[in-house]
């Protein structure tokens, strides 16, 4: 009888076991977004291990060496393999590690990482907000280029590192490694390792629920890399590689460099976990950081939780309350030096009165000592008028006589 049972293969599927379908169409559907902070000195081969990483041609310019600070390029680009769409921003250093004087170096890159979260925290606190089309340029990776000394590493990289550690997801690679023995690579691969691990530099960690991935990747940070998107002849095969006199350097070969170590890391198997633990991690202490130091917290001082109303309502009443001590201070302080002022201002005008009486005084003196000489004048006057009316007559008598005295000659 059961031989007669018709079975049926369902063809498509049912229920919610169709979830993950929805997931999957709907990212494609919206696009995937990455940013790459690249740092590292001038030269060092960041625009072509990009170039190489997503294999094109994102067209460049050469830095110079020649800057007074170190500054930031930032390049956003729209690029699809298959019908997979990615919004990759790059930023990159300029001027990096060109400096005498090296000590603000770091501070430009610092800056950049914490200003992009504080754009994502104000898009958060926007009474509208429109999530589908912010751009979110949070750093989700930093590719640490080191130097291929093979000593160690430079104190700028451990100052650099050390700084931006807890604000973004650290890959350290060291650039072209095709200049480094492999004996010699193998020894700086540890050497950075220990250093990073004695300066408490805390670098990305690989997911730990993934076994495959874990081993792939134990041992082999960091990334020994080597960029190039020349393509070269290997017997009949058109390889990525660099092309020496004594042969050829494979990039995707992982006898010869970490390349595609680094890229499987970082495109297939850990993008996501890179954006997720710069939002759930990263951004995240970025903003309990800054929600506490505007005063925001989650538990009042009797260790009751509190809501944000309740913080935002009592923020509101202890800044009126301080707007309310100040005005009372300022008008205080109005009022004292208002009396300050007339006080001074009544000594002034008792200084003038003084100085008025005694003019005044001096004048009315002037005026009496003047009065008598004018008196003592208009004496003189009238005794020097009746002395010359006097000195007329004489004159007058004396010429009479003369004339009475010639006339009795004749
Ligand atoms: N040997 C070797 N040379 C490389 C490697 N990667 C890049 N180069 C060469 O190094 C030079 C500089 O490479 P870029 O990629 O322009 O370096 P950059 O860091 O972007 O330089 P700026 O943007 O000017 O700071 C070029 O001549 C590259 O061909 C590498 O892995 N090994
Ligand atoms: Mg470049």
């Amino acid at each position: 009888q059961k031989e007669n049972i018709r079975c049926l293969t369902t063809i498509g599927h049912f229920g919610f076991e169709c979830l993950p379908y929805q997931l999957v169409n709907r990212s494609i559907h919206q696009g995937f977004s990455f940013n790459i902070l690249c740092v590292g000195e001038t030269g060092i081969g960041k625009s072509t291990l990009i170039n190489t990483l997503f294999n094109t041609n994102l067209k460049d310019k050469k830095s110079s060496h020649f800057y007074s600070n170190v500054g930031l390029k930032i390049q956003t680009y729209e690029l699809q393999e298959s019908k997979v769409q990615l919004k990759l921003t790059v930023v990159k250093t300029v001027g990096y590690g060109d400096q005498i004087n090296k000590e603000a170096s770091y501070q430009p890159v610092v800056d950049y990482i914490d200003a992009q979260f504080e754009a994502f925290l104000q898009e958060e606190l926007r009474i509208k907000r429109s999530f589908f089309e912010y751009h979110d340029t949070r750093v989700h990776v930093c590719l640490y280029f080191i130097s291929p000394t093979g000593h160690s590493l430079k104190s700028l990289d451990l100052l650099t590192m050390k700084s931006i550690d807890s604000k973004v997801n650290i890959i350290p690679l060291i650039a072209k490694a095709d200049t480094i023995s492999k004996n010699d690579l193998q020894k700086f691969k540890s050497k950075i390792m220990s250093e990073l691990i004695s300066n408490n530099i805390q670098i990305y960690q690989f997911p730990s629920d993934d076994e495959t991935t874990v081993q792939a990747n134990s041992g082999v940070l960091p990334f020994a890399v080597v960029g190039s998107i020349d393509e070269v002849k290997v017997g009949k095969r058109m390889v990525r590689g660099r092309h020496y006199p004594w042969g050829v350097l494979q990039v995707e070969n992982e006898n010869h460099c970490d390349f595609v170590k680094l890229r499987d890391m970082l495109l297939c198997t850990n993008m996501e976990d890179l954006k997720e633990q710069t939002h759930f991690y990263h951004y995240e202490c970025y903003r309990c950081r800054k929600l506490q130091k505007m005063g925001f917290t989650d538990v009042g001082p009797d260790n009751q939780p509190v809501s944000f109303q309740e913080i935002y309502e009592a923020k509101r009443q202890e800044f009126y309350d301080q707007c309310q001590r100040e005005e009372k201070q300022l008008k205080h302080r109005f009022m004292q030096r208002v009396k300050e002022k007339e006080s001074t201002l009544k000594d002034a005008e008792k200084e003038l009165q003084d100085k008025f009486e005694h003019l005044k005084r001096f004048q009315q003196e002037e005026i009496i000592k003047l009065e008598g000489e004018r008196r003592k004048l208009e004496e003189e006057i009238i005794d020097f008028c009746k002395t010359k009316a006097a000195s007329e007559n004489v004159q007058a008598q004396l010429c009479a006589n003369m004339r009475k005295d010639k006339e009795r000659k004749k």
